[in-house]
């Protein structure tokens, strides 16, 4: 017999007394099974299930969630394996999961993003942003519109370049017309329309007033529900380039339908509690803010200055 057959046999021998061989009954003691379990030669299922559920195992996953090494207390990207915990901006957020890794926005502080970024969708509705130095052209009695104006820095145009923000409890009452502000919030859906909302923090940088953007000029066609102005122009001021005669009455609060020569638009009195407005009415001048309410492209009037009615 070889060394090598020999060594097979011994191993033969061990399995047979790990899976109880009925010649051993000595090995329904716990001290036998014990000794067989541990035998070198022994690679039977006990001993494996033994393994997976050792001390050894199972340390490690209670306290370091995406199992990187880094304990969850410590970890800078608590659910996402990054050992190397790189921190560009070194805001506390690792770059794995920064959503902007080399702009530093520490604790709930959000993402720098211009009025363009969320009204055009380079943000997402759920992202945490900021935006800074923005000027307000409206205040409602539960939010206030911004807007990007010919001069600011960041100014790429009309379309995308205004949008409506939701105060928090905390953060964001107070802002006045004309007056330049900068806050952190969450971009939302507000019924349709995207703006931000769930203020974390507000500050006024500068209170003016500073002159307001003028008002876009549209038709009614191009701004009422569905026209091809209606979603790129919502939370810009405008104003209709013709005359809109009142062509239907809300039957409650003061909204009405204005028609020019294009179409119909309605006007809503969010901002502006003006005269009931009677059918058949004509305004020479009709503006305000542009404004999805309620799934409904609604020109917001802000003061007396919006609706000028057209001759005697
Ligand atoms: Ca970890
Ligand atoms: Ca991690
Ligand atoms: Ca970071």
């Amino acid at each position: 017999m070889t060394f090598r057959s020999l060594f097979v046999l011994v191993l033969l021998a061990g399995c047979s007394g790990g899976s109880n061989g009925s010649d051993d009954t000595d090995d329904t003691t716990s001290a036998d099974t014990d000794v067989a379990d541990t035998d070198a030669f022994d690679t039977d299922v006990a001993d494996t299930d033994l393994a997976d559920t050792d001390a050894a195992d199972t340390d490690v996953a209670p306290n370091d969630v995406d199992g990187d090494g880094v304990t969850d207390a410590a970890d800078n990207c608590g659910a996402t394996w990054n050992p190397t915990q790189a921190d560009a901006d070194s805001d506390g957020k690792g770059d794995a999961c920064d959503v902007c890794p080399n702009a530093s926005n520490p604790g709930t502080q959000g993402c720098p993003v211009t009025v363009y970024d969320v009204k055009s969708g380079v943000a997402s509705v759920g992202d945490a942003v900021r935006l800074s130095d923005v000027l307000v052209t409206a205040v409602a009695p539960q939010g206030f519109f911004v807007q990007v104006k010919p001069g600011d820095l960041d100014y790429l145009g009309d379309n995308f370049s205004g949008l409506y923000v939701v105060p928090s409890a905390f953060y964001g009452a107070g802002a006045t017309v004309g007056s330049r502000v900068s806050f952190d919030g969450v971009v939302d859906d507000q019924s349709g329309a995207v703006g931000v909302g769930d203020l974390t923090s507000f500050v006024t940088t500068a209170v003016g007033p500073e002159a307001l953007p003028l008002p876009i000029t549209v038709t009614a066609a191009e701004v009422q529900t569905g026209g091809t102005r209606a979603v790129p122009l919502e939370g810009v001021l405008v104003k209709l380039s013709g005359v809109a005669q009142v062509t239907a009455v809300d039957s409650v609060g003061l909204g009405f339908t204005a028609t020019d020569t294009t179409g119909a638009v309605e006007v809503g009195a969010l901002l502006y509690s003006y005269a009931p407005p009677v059918f058949g009415l004509t305004y020479a001048d009709l503006g305000g803010v542009l404004a999805l309410r309620a799934g409904v492209s609604t020109i917001l009037p802000r003061d007396g200055t919006d609706l000028i009615l057209s001759g005697p």
